[in-house]
Parts: C-alpha cells; sequence; structure tokens
C-alpha cells in the first residue's frame, strides 16, 4: 500500500499556465488564481517546473540560484501566498530540483571561471586531450558535450545546454550544497520534488570515447547514482514525502532499485520508451509511425515488471518536452474527442501514478508551427541546423520540428475561447496552437461529455475505486492497435480496453468483457460483439 496510489498528479509549465500581470508570461500568481479550477479538477498535487533565478535558455532549467524566485514569474511573498493557498484547498506542491547540472551564471561557476579551484571542483572541468575534447560525448541538445574554457584551457562538461554545466557529484560539498536546497523548500512547506535528470548524476571514473554512441551508456544510471540518492534522501528526511525522478534512457532493473519501497530512495519515476516508438533507428529527429506493438510490449513489461518487484511508475503521455500524445497517438481531427478520452484512461487506470500536463485536459494539440520564428526552444533551434546540416531541405526541417519539438507541448493554457484564451492580456510569448477550437477550459466546463469532463471522472474514480488504486495489473493478449488490461483486487476486476487505431476493430469473443460497463470515450455504450470503434477507450468493472 502507497499513500499516493490514489493521487494524481498535475504538471504545471509555468511560463505558459497563466499570466497575472499582463507581460504575456506565466508566472506564480497565474497559478494561485487557477487553484479553485485545480481543485475542482481534483488533483491532489502540483509539480511546478523550474521558476529560479535563471536566464532562461531552458526556460528554467538553467538554474543560477535555487533558492530565489525569477522575477519574471514573482517574488519568494508570492511562492509563500501560492503554497497556503494551495493547502487551504488540499493540494501539494512538488517543486522541480534541477540537479544535474547548474546554469553557467550560478555563483558557483562563475566562481568556478575566476580560478576558485575548490568551485572548479563542483564542476567537471577537464584538460584538453591531445588538443581537443577530453571525449567525444554529445549533447543531448545536439554538438559536443564539452565547451572549452580558453582562460582556464580546460573543457566542462555539460550534457545539456553548453550554459548547463554538470555538477560534480563526487565531490561531498556539491551533495551538501544540494541537500541545503531541499532543506530550504521543505521548510517552506513544500510537498514534494521532481528530481531532473537525476539519473546522470553519477558519472564514470574513466573518461573515453564512445565508439557506439554519444556517451549515455557510460553515466546512465551511473556507478554511484543509488548511493547518492540514498544520501541524499536520508540527510533531508525525504523518504516519506512524495519524489518522482526523471529518469532518462533508464532501464526496469534500476528503476525497481530507485522505486522499491525499501530502498528508500524515491516514491516513483519517470520513463521514456514508450514515448520513443515512433523515433526511428531510436533517433528523435527521424520519424515514423507510432509501433503500436511496441508501445504495447512496453507498457506491459513496464507495468508487469515494476509490480512484481515492488516498483511504481509514474503513469504519463504528455510533459513539457514531449509533442502532444492527442496529435501523435491520437487522430486530433476526425476523433478529437474520442482519442483524447481514450488516452487518458489508457494511462489512467494503469497501475502507479497518473500526471496530467496543463492542456491535455482540455485535448490541446500539437502547436501546428510552420516558421522557424514560432519556435522558442533552444533544442529546436539547434537541431533545425544539424538537420539542414545533414541534407535535409528547409521543408523537411520544418516538418520535422512540427512534429517533435518541445514547443508542441508548450503552448500557452487555453482558458477560453477568446482570441488571447484568457491567457493574458497581451500576445503570449509562444503562439497558441493553431487548432484551438473547442479547445478551452470555460468551454469544456459547460459540456457533460468533454475531455475535460472525463478527465475529472477519471480523477475521481482512482480514489472512489479500490481496484484503480491497489489492484494488480495483467496485460490481456490483444491484436495489435489495441492495448487492454486487467486490474484486480480479491474479487473485483476491472478491465480496459483501447483502440490506438483509426479502424473498427473486432474482438475475439474471450476478449469481450461481460460485466458492469464503467466509462468510454464514445457517447454511446459500446457493444462488444462490434468490436471497438476508432479511437474508443472503454473499461468495465468485471
Ligand atoms: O529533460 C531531460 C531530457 O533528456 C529531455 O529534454 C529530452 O531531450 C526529451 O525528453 C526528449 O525525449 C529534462 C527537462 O525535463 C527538460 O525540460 C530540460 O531541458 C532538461 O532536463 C535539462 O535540464
Ligand atoms: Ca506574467
Amino acid at each position: 500500500m502507497r499513500n499516493y496510489s490514489k493521487s494524481c498528479v498535475y504538471q504545471i509549465y509555468v511560463k505558459s499556465f497563466a499570466d497575472s500581470n499582463g507581460d504575456g508570461i506565466g508566472d506564480i500568481p497565474g497559478i494561485t488564481g487557477k487553484l479553485d479550477y485545480l481543485a475542482w479538477l481534483g488533483v491532489d498535487y502540483l509539480w511546478i517546473t523550474p521558476f529560479f533565478t535563471s536566464p532562461m535558455n531552458d526556460n528554467g532549467y538553467d538554474v543560477a540560484d535555487y533558492c530565489n524566485i525569477n522575477p519574471m514569474f514573482g517574488t519568494m511573498q508570492d511562492v509563500e501566498v501560492l503554497l497556503a493557498e494551495a493547502k487551504k484547498r488540499g493540494i501539494q506542491l512538488m517543486f522541480d530540483m534541477v540537479f544535474n547540472h547548474t546554469s553557467t551564471e550560478h555563483e558557483w561557476f562563475q566562481k568556478a571561471l575566476a580560478k576558485d579551484e575548490a568551485y572548479q571542483q563542483f564542476y567537471i572541468f577537464k584538460d584538453p586531450v591531445d588538443g581537443h575534447a577530453p571525449t567525444n560525448w554529445q549533447s543531448k541538445f545536439g554538438g559536443s558535450a564539452w565547451e572549452y574554457v580558453p582562460s582556464l584551457d580546460k573543457y566542462y562538461l555539460h550534457l545539456f545546454d553548453k550554459t548547463q554545466a554538470d555538477l560534480n557529484w563526487e565531490n561531498p560539498k556539491v551533495r551538501e550544497a544540494l541537500k541545503d536546497v531541499i532543506r530550504f523548500w521543505k521548510d517552506k512547506g513544500v510537498g514534494g520534488f521532481r528530481f531532473d535528470v537525476v539519473n546522470l548524476i553519477s558519472k564514470p571514473s574513466v573518461w573515453k570515447d564512445d565508439t557506439q554512441g554519444d556517451g549515455r551508456r557510460f553515466y546512465t544510471d551511473g556507478p554511484h547514482v543509488h548511493e547518492y540518492l540514498k544520501e541524499l534522501v536520508a540527510d533531508t528526511g525525504i523518504a516519506d514525502m512524495m519524489t518522482v525522478g526523471e529518469m532518462s534512457s533508464t532501464s526496469i532493473d534500476h528503476c525497481i532499485r530507485y522505486t522499491k519501497q525499501q530502498e528508500r530512495e524515491l516514491a516513483m519515476a519517470f520513463s521514456f520508451h514508450h514515448l520513443k516508438v515512433d523515433y526511428k533507428d531510436g533517433d528523435k529527429w527521424q520519424l515514423q509511425p507510432a509501433n503500436l506493438l511496441e508501445l504495447q510490449r512496453l507498457f506491459c513489461d513496464w507495468q508487469e515488471q515494476m509490480q512484481a518487484a515492488d516498483g511504481w511508475n509514474a503513469v504519463f503521455l504528455n510533459n513539457h518536452d514531449q509533442p502532444r500524445a492527442i496529435s501523435r497517438f491520437g487522430d486530433d481531427e476526425h476523433y478529437w474527442k474520442e482519442s483524447g478520452k481514450m488516452l487518458a484512461l489508457l494511462i489512467h487506470f494503469m497501475r502507479g501514478t497518473p500526471y496530467v500536463y496543463q492542456g491535455e485536459e482540455i485535448g490541446t494539440p500539437n502547436a501546428g508551427f510552420t516558421s522557424l520564428e514560432e519556435y522558442q526552444d533552444v533544442e529546436s533551434k539547434n537541431y533545425y541546423k544539424i538537420l539542414l546540416s545533414t541534407g535535409k531541405t528547409v521543408e523537411e526541417a520544418l516538418h520535422i520540428l512540427s512534429v517533435r519539438s518541445r514547443d508542441n507541448g508548450r503552448t500557452p493554457m487555453l482558458w477560453e475561447e477568446s482570441p488571447l484564451g484568457g491567457f493574458s492580456t497581451t500576445s503570449p510569448w509562444l503562439a497558441f496552437p493553431k487548432k484551438r477550437s473547442g479547445v478551452s477550459v470555460a468551454a469544456q466546463q459547460q459540456q457533460t461529455d468533454s475531455i475535460l469532463g472525463f478527465y475529472r471522472r477519471l480523477i475521481a474514480l482512482r480514489k472512489e475505486r479500490p481496484v484503480i488504486a491497489e489492484g494488480t495489473i495483467r496485460f490481456l493478449d490483444t491484436p495489435e492497435g489495441i492495448i487492454g488490461y486487467e486490474r484486480q483486487l480479491e474479487e473485483q476486476h476491472l478491465v480496459v480496453l483501447c483502440n490506438l487505431t483509426g479502424n473498427s476493430m473486432t474482438l475475439l469473443p474471450q476478449l469481450r468483457p461481460v460485466g458492469m460497463f464503467l466509462i468510454g470515450s464514445y457517447e454511446e455504450e459500446p457493444d462488444v460483439s462490434l468490436g471497438l470503434r476508432p479511437y474508443e477507450g472503454c473499461a468495465w468493472i468485471c
């Protein structure tokens, strides 16, 4: 039994959620102003993406001061008001701890640049090898993972942007400094933490070229990662708090260790393999249609194997780094409402804690941008150049961005149907999605059969029905395109079937559920003898 099995987490990308002061940028008071909506939706936790002091090269994931607020988003007092107001509504806040790296504007890095050797030990500075970078590792945002500093004649490691320098966790002073950050926010009443790419913190002791890849196999789930996490959690007293680690290119075995209760590391983990089924040869920048058999296999493996070893998944299809699932795995044109609901059901009745990313609850589709100027994300801008340099035409590169850019998930929240969407009183920092008819909180709160209403019901059902929160899971032997699973708690069974294709799919007699129909993505109850309609998702209590 876990105390967050009934919970639902709502993720807020602060820059795009709600703008309270009319500068076109979402902010902390903007979130406070929407707490009644979030309480109505029924969510228990808000994960708020970083709003700390930052030059914003990676929208706040480049932190220059972990204990101060970026004035663009508000003040410390605004954060305290948000915490207090959330608490009144029974909502807890999770803050986003970006501990793999800091901004190069962080005081620690600035001291390192000024030749303070103690602070050089906070980062991973290395001498050039034969006049070039120490290894051939690649940054996840494109280009070398090493940046040369002429004044020091040294390179520093950055697995992300060159303004995001990787911290040296081997140095106990780094670990102590980061524990102080946790203590600071815990004392302010924060209810949990999300740890950014936390499985990349432990680098290998030998630095060598990766002849098979970009270097990730050397530092992913690195040698001391479990030890460092245990230490951080124990020394800050957060073992029983709501914590989630973002695990990049991880394995089930490691995620079991990260989340098994007796290990006392984290409450749950995000993994991303299921969101790479439309990457050709594992490359995000090469398009292919989603491999649905692979999706089914991955859900089955992660859900069943994590369960078998007492691990716990954070279940999700969307976040601020991903294109919108409704455009990716659904049909946002012909079956917008049905596919939005089906994808929600697929995730919400699984074993684990479901996450809702702002806007998915109203079926927000991809941005639909057609020119480079519309994009803001550092990764998109870098890869646009890389795509052109590898021979893609401008049209091809823009098409790839329109499918893969992280900005697809970062468009401002649509609160109303009006031109500025109720987001701001001025034009926002990033454009609204091109297709937005019917996509708004105000419109959908009026309707009984809206995507929004459906999410609200799913969130409530997890609290009402122990089989959803506590039941065991077993995947059904379904044909390609249908994902089905059964949850069981004592005598009660819950059967979920989701059609992820645009075709009607017949169901073999043994797959036809018999019992009480609970919820489905179409207005009319399914007739299972006729099969599943396009993008139909439905659940029965059997
Ligand atoms: O993301 C880590 C990360 O690897 C993703 O950006 C990845 O590129 C994406 O999931 C593609 O599959 C985290 C944050 O969520 C992201 O916003 C930051 O840019 C990144 O770390 C660096 O802090
Ligand atoms: Ca603002």
